[in-house]
């Protein structure tokens, strides 16, 4: 069966879902796209020699019948309205992450799922599809370091656009780890703190660059995640496990070894889009497997409400330099089979 996918935001990573979906993955076709920006919209269209509708708005586009499914991939202020109505329509939908800029926003839609009674959403936290993380997860599951007591991150962008602002660390960038590390420790969160060192004079004035995020869980695993987004030097994802008898960390993406000039040397990636490729394409295959059924599978709603929740912490945090609580309420019974 062809899964027929209506396309809501055509900028830089819709483009590259549609590329995928029409290019690498089988099961799914793009028949339909929306943009407030038309134009891009048609671009997008073309860019891929695709004949599919433009809609002049998502509600639109999610009313068609032509729409078996939906991918929303505008900016995320733009996401919450267009998933309640994949949701309210009985469509599954792919949301990129955050699923919404607000916990009630994210609260809304879980809400609106669990009143359907049938999963529908998934959310675009790609790292769960990752080779490396997976390996992670499934060393600490068994237990090979021990139970985790420490975890140390960095999240690094060689560069970011000019409209990036100190709260985006959170809402955009962090919000991977936020997630990641939740499902791969298997915990919720418990307080969050942000300290801010020496800025960089590569970020444009007004951003607090870098930043460092401390996290405790409910089960006291202690995390710090550096989150350094004018590094310059490249785009650099770390994780390290400190267990009790043993350490794990995330494997560095592929790359050649080389021996020249005196100097032995690896390359590092320089754009998110390289360093994740694979887990996207995994991702949104396991998307048009479920939306085949009907249904959806992945990161649910309830980790985009349970992210959104912690993110929004972090950002109190980063303006008030205290501890702050990460009030998490109880999983409806609904989400039950996933961490
Ligand atoms: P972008 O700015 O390149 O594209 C966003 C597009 O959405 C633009 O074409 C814009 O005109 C359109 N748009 C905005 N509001 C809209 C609305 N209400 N209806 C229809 N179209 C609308 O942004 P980018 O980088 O593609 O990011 C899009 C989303 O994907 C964001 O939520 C971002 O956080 C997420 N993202 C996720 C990544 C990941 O690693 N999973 C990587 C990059 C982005
Ligand atoms: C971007 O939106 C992403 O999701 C990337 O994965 C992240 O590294 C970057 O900081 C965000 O702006």
């Amino acid at each position: 069966m062809t899964v027929n996918i209506g396309v809501i935001g055509t900028g830089a990573i819709g483009r590259d879902h549609m590329r995928r979906i029409t290019q690498t993955l089988a099961g799914g076709a793009i028949v339909a796209v929306s943009d407030v920006n038309r134009g891009a919209a048609e671009a997008s269209l073309a860019a891929l020699d695709l004949d599919g509708e433009v809609f002049a708005t998502g509600a639109e586009l999610v009313a068609s019948p032509k729409v078996d499914a939906v991918l929303v991939t505008s900016w995320g202020g733009a996401h919450e309205p267009d998933v309640l109505s994949a949701v309210k329509a009985g469509k599954p939908v792919f949301c990129e992450k955050p699923l919404a800029t607000t916990a009630q926003g994210c609260r809304n839609i879980v809400e609106a799922e669990i009143a359907g009674g049938r999963r529908l959403v998934q959310v675009g936290f790609m790292r769960r599809y990752d080779a490396g993380y997976r390996m992670l997860k499934t060393m600490i599951d068994a237990g090979t370091i021990g139970a985790p007591l420490m975890v140390h991150g960095a999240h690094r962008n060689p560069t970011v656009g000019a409209n990036y602002t100190t709260d985006m660390a959170i809402h955009d960038t962090l919000i991977h780890e936020i997630d990641v590390l939740r499902w791969l420790l298997d915990d919720d969160y418990r307080s969050v703190q942000v300290v801010f060192p020496r800025r960089t004079p590569n970020a444009r004035e007004g951003l607090r660059d870098p930043q460092v995020v401390m996290i405790e869980t409910v089960k006291g695993v202690r995390i710090d995640v550096e989150i350094f987004v004018n590094c310059v030097y490249g785009y650099d994802i770390q994780c390290e496990i400190v267990g009790e008898t043993g350490i794990a960390r995330l494997p560095e993406p592929m790359s050649i070894q080389t021996r020249s000039g005196a100097r032995l040397s690896n390359e590092i990636l320089v754009d998110w889009k390289d360093r994740f490729i694979d887990s996207y394409d995994v991702e949104l295959k396991d998307f048009l497997a479920a939306a085949a059924r009907g249904t959806a599978s992945g990161p649910t709603a309830w980790d985009g409400f349970a992210a959104a929740v912690a993110a929004d912490a972090c950002v109190k945090a980063q303006g008030s330099g205290a501890i702050e609580p990460v009030a998490m309420p109880e999983r409806p019974a609904f989400y039950a089979f996933g961490a």
